[in-house]
């Protein structure tokens, strides 16, 4: 059973992508630009909890590891295809020792067949999460307290 001192804290989350088709600025290997990030549900600073954001790109882009060391923990390039990013969030060491991998698939196109291609309305896909600490350290939640 539960002690009723045990306290979980739980970090709501957001994660996805935003993709805008470049239209007549479009060439073969750059149609879109687009943004893959994570944060808080209602925008709150992740900067308490989280102290780095790795996203693992397809290896065809330079670089394909690239990190964020403090918020927004957000990445912008430009490409032509969609491919599975994978998103390594580092916690502060007084959170959490173990990363965590969330696993986003880089929406660009639209989906249906009734919402064509355009320059206006950019493509959205991002999905709700919470990050669930179950045992807190002391540090932790004098930090959570402070949030
Ligand atoms: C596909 N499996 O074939 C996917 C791979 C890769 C997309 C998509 C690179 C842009 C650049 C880029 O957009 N790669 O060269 O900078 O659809």
């Amino acid at each position: 059973g539960k002690k009723p001192k045990d306290v979980e804290i739980s970090i709501p989350i957001v994660y996805g992508n935003i993709a805008f088709w470049l239209g007549k600025k479009a060439s073969e290997y750059h149609s879109h630009k687009w943004t893959v990030y994570v944060r808080g549900s209602t925008n709150e600073d992740l900067g308490p909890f989280i102290k780095r954001a790795v996203f693992q790109l397809h290896s065809s882009f330079n670089n394909p590891t690239r990190v964020v060391d403090s918020p927004p923990f957000e990445l912008s390039e430009s490409g032509w295809g969609e491919f599975e990013i994978a998103i390594t969030l580092h916690f502060h060491s007084e959170v959490c020792d173990k990363p965590l991998n969330l696993y986003h698939h880089l929406k660009l196109y639209p989906e249906d067949e009734n919402s064509s291609m355009s320059t206006k309305k950019p493509v959205v896909v991002e999905f709700y999460d919470e990050i669930v600490f179950p045992d807190p350290s002391e540090a932790f939640l004098a930090r959570a307290q402070g949030h």
